[in-house]
């Protein structure tokens, strides 16, 4: 039944493969079309870019394409980005790293009133949930060490709390009141929708990010599944 399921769904998919070599490679469990999914419908709420990374070496162009895609011209922009710090996420974040300065500059050349943030999330049971690595910063130096200062681990089961990063960036980062708000999410795992007891949630933060004296866009960007993330999906699958 689940091989009949999977080639349904894989052939659902066909199309949109030809039209884009970017989606990550679907497995039979079909969860991957869930993180797909999951990060559609934070950004497309909102008409911000949702980009999905072909490999940890794809990340830095995504977020120079989030950059260019994203953000209007002309305005000032304050912009956090909330990125997922377990354990499968290890290469696309020394990905980011090496290519941070080269990512600053681009953007400091499209928008030179930019501030950037940082936000950092786990999972329940992990050393930190999640926690400003930054608040709002223009300082490229500063930045950067936010940056270089991210550490992966833990995770424990394939979803994480990502609306707990969410949530973090929504209600601690300073957002100017006159800037254009934007978050860039950076993750492989979709998010807890199980935590009943746990008042974030996609509606908590779909809702935040709307006030309009906030008025955040939440851009995307999917981190293609490696092997540690292949076999917690296949984990997931089978339970
Ligand atoms: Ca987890």
């Amino acid at each position: 039944m689940r091989q009949w399921l999977g080639l349904l769904v894989a052939l659902s998919l066909a199309p949109a493969c030809r039209l884009s070599t970017r989606l990550p490679i679907f497995t039979a469990s079909g969860n991957l079309r869930v993180t797909v999914d999951a990060w559609a419908r934070l950004s497309n709420a909102s008409g911000a870019v949702t980009a999905t990374s072909k490999g940890a070496d794809d990340v830095p162009e995504q977020m120079r394409r989030v950059n260019r895609d994203g953000l209007p011209s002309g305005a000032p922009v304050d912009l956090v980005y909330v990125v997922d710090t377990t354990g499968s996420m290890g290469d696309d974040i020394n990905a980011a790293k090496a290519q941070m300065r080269a990512t600053l500059a681009d953007l400091t050349r499209q928008h030179p009133d930019r501030k950037v943030g940082i936000v950092a999330y786990r999972d329940r049971g992990d050393a930190y949930v999640a926690r400003v690595v930054l608040a709002l910063d223009v300082d490229e130096r500063r930045i950067q060490a936010g940056i270089d200062s991210l550490r992966t681990g833990g995770g424990g089961d394939l979803r994480e709390h990502v609306y707990a990063g969410l949530d973090m960036a929504l209600h601690e980062q300073p957002w100017r009141p006159a800037a254009s708000h934007h978050i860039v999410l950076i993750g492989d795992a979709p998010p807890h929708e199980d935590y009943a007891d746990d008042p974030r949630t996609y509606a908590s933060v779909m809702a935040e990010a709307a006030r309009p004296e906030l008025a955040v866009k939440i851009h995307t960007i999917g981190v293609t599944c490696d092997a540690d993330c292949q076999k917690a999906l296949a984990a997931e699958g089978e339970r």
